[in-house]
């Protein structure tokens, strides 16, 4: 199932360390193509570095033992993947492919396209990604437990002609709350105040599964870093200087390349970045990348240089454009369909009642449940969808953001648009899946519906989710 090329970029990535677990290859005809089989159980993982015991984790185990971050699957546009889940977890789970504008069975959300599938039972999922890019994987039932145990993969659609680049690596950022035992606290796991507050906010950062890790690269080289952040519910930012680093796509979507700088990357959960940074440095060089989001500057990773004769260096106008994907065509706002949405609640939000499917409950009835945030007042995935949208029509959500807290707002199924942010307008924004709404912000985006389903609209931050962020939308 690995072709020659596929297994070399693997042995690479896995010589720098930063490629956990075999990469996968879809096989090429629908109909010979055999299942990977994917199977999220209990196992043990290095996180907190090799003096350390390792901590127990759920993980996805594919051909071999179970690793963090799961297998990476690799595929091409139009390739159909067909993904076997066989749960061995001790509770229901699914897979959600984040990111691909997949067919709407295949979208892995327990309750709204599929059942949780039961411990020990199987799924089998099905698809052909329309977009080449940066995707990834993970459970999309009690997302807030399993997540936070490790369960997350990347998904990478390749393109019909890759940049030209040396090394094509993963930089997969996790956000871990460890107890003193070094094992994951497992108290925190429902916690009210987390809840309501940031989120289950971690302690320990891994950049693939590993702390500090090197990336061993050369002088001269050229690579391109796909980044995630899988975290619960921390915004990530990464200092990549003094390297010169260009984004080149995000969520998946192709960008007009722009240099970093020395601003830093922000990554707000489920979010992705694809860069291609240029190693200029010395043979034998260390560079650090940092994580720089709190006051506290923690060491993420660190390209450390081989001894090797330094690559010829590429002229810095080389800039590398991907081309884009196809399908997507720009949403023209003019006669779209408007749909309001108002995010109420949590701490510090007032909010004072909320409704379930029509049912008003007051704000201690819901505190009783645990749903402490609201999306135009109703409170967790009702039975109605928040619109029902025609086939083909461009929609408009218009997002209010009343709570004291940034989310991170995903929709399923589609990428869209930022058309406008406090009231201005906004043009050529990139494509994303996810986007920050920070408190007090409006945003607008906009997309074609033209994939019909039933497609999950929430808050990424894990707990915001479980505690009342989410709603859907119908394309009929
Ligand atoms: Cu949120």
């Amino acid at each position: 199932m690995l072709n020659r090329r596929h297994f070399l970029a693997a042995g690479l990535a896995a010589a720098g360390g930063v490629l956990a677990g075999p990469a996968w290859r879809a096989a090429q005809a629908a109909k010979e193509a055999p299942f990977l089989v994917l199977e999220p159980k209990p196992a043990t993982a290095p996180l907190m570095g090799p003096d350390d015991a390792p901590v127990p984790v759920w993980a996805f185990h594919g051909n071999g033992p179970g690793t963090v971050p799961g297998p990476v699957i690799r595929t091409r546009r139009g390739e159909t993947v067909r993904v076997r889940l066989k749960n061995g977890l001790p509770q229901p789970t699914t897979i959600h492919w984040h990111g691909i504008r997949i067919d709407n069975t295949m979208d892995g959300v327990a309750g709204l396209t599929q059942d949780a599938v039961p411990p020990g039972e199987t799924f089998d999922y099905a698809f052909t990604a329309p977009d080449a890019g940066t995707f990834w994987y993970h459970p999309h039932n009690k997302s807030w437990e399993q997540m936070a145990r490790g369960l997350y993969g990347m998904l990478i659609v390749e393109e019909d002609s890759p940049p030209d680049v040396d090394r094509d690596l993963m930089f997969v950022a996790d956000d871990w709350l460890i107890g003193k035992d070094g094992k994951i606290d497992e108290k925190s796991f429902g916690n009210l105040g987390s809840w309501s507050h940031g989120g289950r906010l971690g302690n320990w950062l891994t950049v693939n599964g590993l702390t500090d890790p090197e990336i061993s690269v050369r002088a001269g080289e050229r690579i391109r870093l796909r980044l995630v952040n899988t975290a619960n519910a921390r915004i990530l930012a990464f200092d990549f200087s003094p390297l010169n680093a260009h984004i080149i796509a995000m969520d998946g979507q192709p960008a007009a390349p722009s240099s970093l700088g020395t601003g830093g990357l922000t990554l707000a959960p489920a979010q992705r970045v694809d860069l291609i940074i240029d190693i200029d440095g010395a043979p034998g060089d260390t560079i650090p990348v940092w994580e720089v989001s709190t006051r506290q500057r923690l060491k993420a990773a660190r390209f450390v240089l081989s001894k090797d004769t330094p690559l010829k260096k590429r002229p810095p106008e080389d800039a590398i454009v991907l081309a884009s994907n196809p399908l997507l065509i720009d949403p023209k706002t003019d006669g779209a369909q408007m749909i309001d949405l108002v995010m109420e609640g949590g701490a510090m939000g007032g909010l004072r009642e909320g409704r379930i499917n029509g049912k008003t409950l007051s704000i201690e009835e819901l505190i009783e449940k645990k749903l402490v945030w609201a999306f135009n007042g109703n409170v967790g995935r009702q039975i109605k969808p928040l619109a029902s949208i025609a086939r083909g029509r461009t929609a408009v959500i218009n997002m209010v953001n009343r709570t004291a807290f940034p989310h991170a707002m995903h929709l399923h199924g589609f990428h869209f648009r930022v058309v406008e942010r406090n009231g201005k307008p906004v043009y050529g924004a990139p494509w994303r899946d996810t986007e920050l709404v920070d408190r007090d912000e409006q945003v607008r985006i906009a997309f074609i519906a033209d994939n019909p389903g039933k497609w999950l609209f929430h808050c990424h931050m894990l707990e915001h989710v479980a505690a009342g962020m989410v709603t859907w939308i119908e394309v009929t």
